[in-house]
């Protein structure tokens, strides 16, 4: 399969244009879109409580708690086409993820704004593995502390973008909001939590 490396200091940046077929992305976004038990959750932004722009569902083992925007997340039990995709993932990478973090953006009005994959209980290096399944969007990369946009890449239907190293040390990322696309998007980011139940 062509990877594509994302030539970017202090990155390692692993791009898998046709990680799966289209046919297939076209199935899992039909199922994942229809049968996920999404929620929106609220987060406190100086102070009031505003809904997160798009749709979230978190899977995982029991022991993969998860924090993110400060709620502390249990994971919902694995689908069975969720553990399938895990499966693949962890033979091809040699690696464990006991997560995934879904997001639905169910149009270019659905985003996520600038941050890191950096909280304590994904490890010192993690690897995030992030599937993309229905309509491209950009992904944008900058160096954190600047504000200046380094580099951006299209997710594509059915594409795998692998994030490792020290990526999460020095850079943050982003899909932002954009008037051109109407179509719904699906994002897996394959995760492993660790914590004191954590087997390794
Ligand atoms: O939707 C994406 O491609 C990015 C998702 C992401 O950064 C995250 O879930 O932490
Ligand atoms: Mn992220």
């Amino acid at each position: 399969m062509p990877a594509e490396r994302i030539e970017l200091a202090d990155a390692e940046l692993l791009y898998l244009r046709h990680w799966c077929s289209a046919e297939l992305a076209d199935r899992w976004l039909r199922e994942l879109i229809d049968t996920l038990p999404w929620t929106q959750p609220q987060i406190r932004l100086f102070g009031r409580a505003v809904s997160v722009p798009r749709q979230v569902a978190w899977f995982g083992d029991p022991e993969a708690h998860y924090r993110y925007s400060g709620l502390d997340n249990r994971p919902l039990p694995w689908t069975p086409l969720l553990g399938a995709i895990r499966q693949r993932l962890e033979a091809e990478f040699g690696r464990r993820f006991n997560g995934v973090l879904v997001n639905h953006y169910r149009d270019g009005q659905d985003a996520m704004g600038w941050h890191s994959d950096d909280e304590p209980e994904l490890g010192a290096d993690p690897l995030v593995a992030s599937l993309s399944l229905g309509a491209t969007r950009r992904f944008d990369l900058r160096r954190k502390g600047q504000t200046r946009m380094a580099h951006s890449l299209a997710l594509e239907h059915g594409s795998l973008l692998v994030m490792g190293g020290l990526t999460q040390h020095h850079w943050q990322h982003r899909i932002a909001r954009t008037s051109r696309v109407h179509e719904p998007r699906v994002n897996l980011t394959f995760r492993q939590i660790i914590t004191s139940r954590t087997d390794e």
